[in-house]
C-alpha cells in the first residue's frame, strides 16, 4: 500500500534491519527498542488492523507467529522466554497501521502491561 512505512520496509523501499525474511512476512529489529530484543515481525501483504483480518489472512498471522518462534529461538530466547503482542487501534497503543507482532525479549516481562 501506498504511504504504508512497513510495506516500503517489506519491499526493501525503505531501509530496516531485517533478520527473517520469506515469502510471505518479513521481521526486523524495531527503531525504538522496548527490550534488549525488539522485533517486528509483519506480513508482507497490507493489513492495517487486527480488526481488518480476512479468514483468507488466517494462514499469513500462522506464518507470523512460526515465524517469530524460530527468530525467537535464533536469538536465544526461546528456553528463558519471551513476549508476542500485537496492538490494535488507539486504545491498544497502535501507531503503525500494517499489522505487526512484536517479539520482545532478554528481560523479565511484566503483568499486566502498561
Ligand atoms: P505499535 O505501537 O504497536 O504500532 O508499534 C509500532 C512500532 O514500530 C514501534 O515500536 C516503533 C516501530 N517503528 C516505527 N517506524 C519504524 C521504522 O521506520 N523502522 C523500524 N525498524 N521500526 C519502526
Amino acid at each position: 500500500m501506498e504511504d504504508c512505512i512497513f510495506c516500503k520496509i517489506a519491499s526493501g523501499e525503505i531501509p530496516a534491519d531485517v533478520v527473517y525474511s520469506d515469502d510471505q512476512v518479513t521481521a526486523f529489529r524495531d527503531l525504538n527498542p522496548q527490550a534488549p530484543t525488539h522485533i517486528l515481525v509483519i506480513p508482507r501483504c497490507h493489513i492495517a488492523t487486527l480488526n481488518d483480518l480476512q479468514p483468507s489472512d488466517e494462514a499469513v498471522v500462522g506464518r507470523m507467529y512460526g515465524a517469530a518462534r524460530d527468530i525467537a529461538s535464533a536469538e536465544g530466547l526461546a528456553e528463558a522466554g519471551y513476549r508476542t503482542v500485537m496492538n490494535c487501534n488507539e486504545a491498544g497503543g497502535q501507531t503503525v497501521f500494517h499489522i505487526h507482532l512484536h517479539l520482545l525479549g532478554g528481560r523479565m516481562m511484566h503483568w499486566p502491561p502498561g
